[in-house]
């Protein structure tokens, strides 16, 4: 058993993935190539995940935010992420609004994966949110936002809902494309310098 088979990335996985991410045929192969170097298993754990998560996040601890993250692109729940998974989560993580990704944003606050979002589950994402903010960039956060406890209140009131309330995957997504400030708030976008 093994991986010497397979040096090119089955028609198949690529046809998908070209529809999925709107990444051309030379991205893909040339991302393909780079994956078998960097993980001949062909399967990201969780600890690699985190450790691509720290090179882009070098002055905060994103350790916490890519444990969702990963979770919410282990679409199989075995544990790791191969090429597939791994692709849709580069694509899926770059902002943007499309309906995809905000089922994408949905499913990273549905921690526990059971179709709804609750305060609590909000405010747990909200505190991962957080270890990605670097030090310095957390002084210049607004009054109603500069803890999780509060981004979290304030997203949470973008839905018009109580605290004892769940939201549904539309009413999240409605919610979110008609109000500016969730949409902000559900991402963190580093500060420019
Ligand atoms: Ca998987
Ligand atoms: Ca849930």
């Amino acid at each position: 058993m093994g991986n010497a088979t397979s040096s090119a990335i089955s028609k198949e996985i690529l046809e998908d993935l070209k529809l999925t991410t709107k990444f051309t045929e030379q991205e893909i192969s040339q991302w393909y190539e780079n994956f078998q170097k960097q993980c001949p298993s062909g399967r990201i754990s969780p600890g690699e995940f985190e450790e691509i998560y720290a090179r882009f996040f070098p002055d905060s601890d994103p350790k916490s935010y890519a444990r969702h993250v990963f979770r919410s692109f282990d679409t199989n729940d075995d544990g790791t992420l191969d090429f597939k998974e791994y692709i849709i989560a580069l694509h899926m993580t770059s902002t943007g609004r499309t309906t995809r990704k905000l089922e994408w944003a949905f499913s990273l606050f549905d921690v526990d994966k059971n179709g709804y979002i609750t305060k609590a589950e909000v405010k747990e994402i909200c505190q991962a949110l957080f270890k990605l903010i670097p030090k310095e960039d957390l002084s210049k956060l607004p009054d109603d936002e500069n803890t999780p406890e509060k981004r979290a209140t304030k997203l949470w009131g973008c839905f018009e809902k109580k605290d004892n309330d769940r939201l549904a995957e539309g009413e999240f997504i409605t919610g979110v494309i008609e109000n500016e400030n969730a949409m902000r708030l559900i991402h963190y976008e580093p500060i420019k310098h």
